[in-house]
């Protein structure tokens, strides 16, 4: 059953060091690395004479976990470490790093150790992905080294994660530091993680929500399970039924999957017309009005006359425009933001664009727009 009546309602999760809040349709789940190679015994990670047993039982919380992410129609990713056949991908370090008694890529009983396609890469039988699930293979220890999540993320307008896997200290830490310096909210499951070292287990979760949440919040399965499924308030006392916080944002309709899903496309077409100096698809994107502003590097126009008069003038963007970081944000069915920071192959012109975005009858427009270069 896909509650999907709830993906849009805000859930308040009793977390370290402080409520964790959550709307499922902005939120993935992101499993790390429950591969045979490094809960089973004859993988790499007992090749590095690790302990197997010690993650075992995070294998029936993370089962338990995956059943309420996809009950509440959660995007859901699974990652592996995993190697191309031929080890182009494995830096040197890696490969002899610890005096392994078997390497990445040596036979080993569940076939060629870390590599893609071999039995002992493969999910654990309880955390096998379902159709549609997003499937990430990386090489290194963190989820986006040399991978496209941060993509489909956005293209998903995820900005909340929920972690789980294997094993704490190592691919959980690195993956959740990763997308916490993205500026994602990340929410770490304790009990649906394991070290083969216990106390490196407690001593991550630590360091994850010291400092007021430095990396993010940590809960265990049952407080986020408490917080999707609350028992009735015994109490009918109204003034003991204040709202949280939270449930303003999910008043303001943040980041609805299918509206960002436009408004990027939208940004994406004005942004190939700039690179192809195309300046009739420029304009159009442009909300041609008096109210409409843009603060260009080195001019203020205000109204759409004077933003399609100076375009018509104005040189095409420097080559090798490349766009190094996008936050998009959409607030309901018709407004949005979209930051960007931007450099060129010159390495001169590296700057910052925000475009503010309202869809009209006639398509999404740019109301208002700031160009700077740093
Ligand atoms: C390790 C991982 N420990 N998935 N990988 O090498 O944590």
């Amino acid at each position: 059953m896909t509650l999907t009546l709830t993906s849009g309602k805000t859930i308040t999760v009793s977390a370290k060091p402080y409520d964790y809040c959550f709307v499922a349709a902005s939120t993935a789940l992101i499993v790390i690395d429950m591969q045979r190679d490094f809960i089973e015994a004859g993988g790499f990670g007992e090749a590095l004479g690790n302990d197997v047993s010690q993650l075992s039982a995070a294998v029936p919380v993370t089962a338990a976990l995956l059943k309420l992410a996809r009950e509440l129609g959660m995007t859901v990713v699974h990652t592996r470490e995993a190697h191309l056949s031929d080890l182009s991908d494995c830096p040197p370090s890696k490969l002899t790093r610890g005096n392994p008694s078997c390497r990445i890529g040596d036979p080993g009983p569940m076939g060629r150790i870390l590599i893609r396609g071999e039995p002992g890469n493969d999910f654990v039988p309880a955390l096998q992905p379902l159709p549609g699930e997003i499937i990430i293979d990386k090489p290194g220890k963190g989820a986006f080294y040399g991978t496209p999540l941060q993509e489909r993320l956005q293209q998903l307008g995820i900005t909340h994660l929920l972690f789980a896997g294997v094993t704490t200290e190592v691919c959980v830490q690195t993956s959740m530091r990763e997308a916490n310096d993205r500026g994602y909210e990340c929410l770490l499951i304790e009990d649906a993680t394991a070290s083969y070292f216990p106390h490196f287990k407690q001593a991550t979760l630590a360091m994850m929500h010291a400092q007021g949440g430095i990396v993010g919040w940590t809960a265990s399965l049952s407080a986020l399970s408490a917080a999707i499924n609350p028992k009735k308030n015994e109490s009918n006392n109204a003034e003991e039924q204040h709202e949280s916080p939270c449930e303003e944002i999910s008043a303001l309709q943040l980041n609805l999957p299918d509206v960002l899903v436009d408004l990027n496309s939208a940004f994406e077409q004005y942004e190939h017309a700039l690179v192809q100096h195309d300046v009739a698809t420029l304009d159009q994107f442009f909300w041609f009005n008096a109210q409409t502003v843009r603060y260009g590097i080195a001019e203020n126009l205000y109204g759409g006359e004077a933003i399609r008069t100076y375009r018509l003038a104005c040189a095409p963007v420097p080559p090798g425009r490349r766009i190094v970081r996008k936050v998009s944000t959409s607030f309901g069915h018709d407004f949005g933001t979209v930051s960007i920071e931007f450099s060129s192959s010159d390495a001169q012109n590296v700057g910052r664009q925000m475009q503010t975005w309202v869809r009209f009858p006639e398509g999404w427009r740019i109301v208002a727009a700031h160009v700077s270069l740093m």
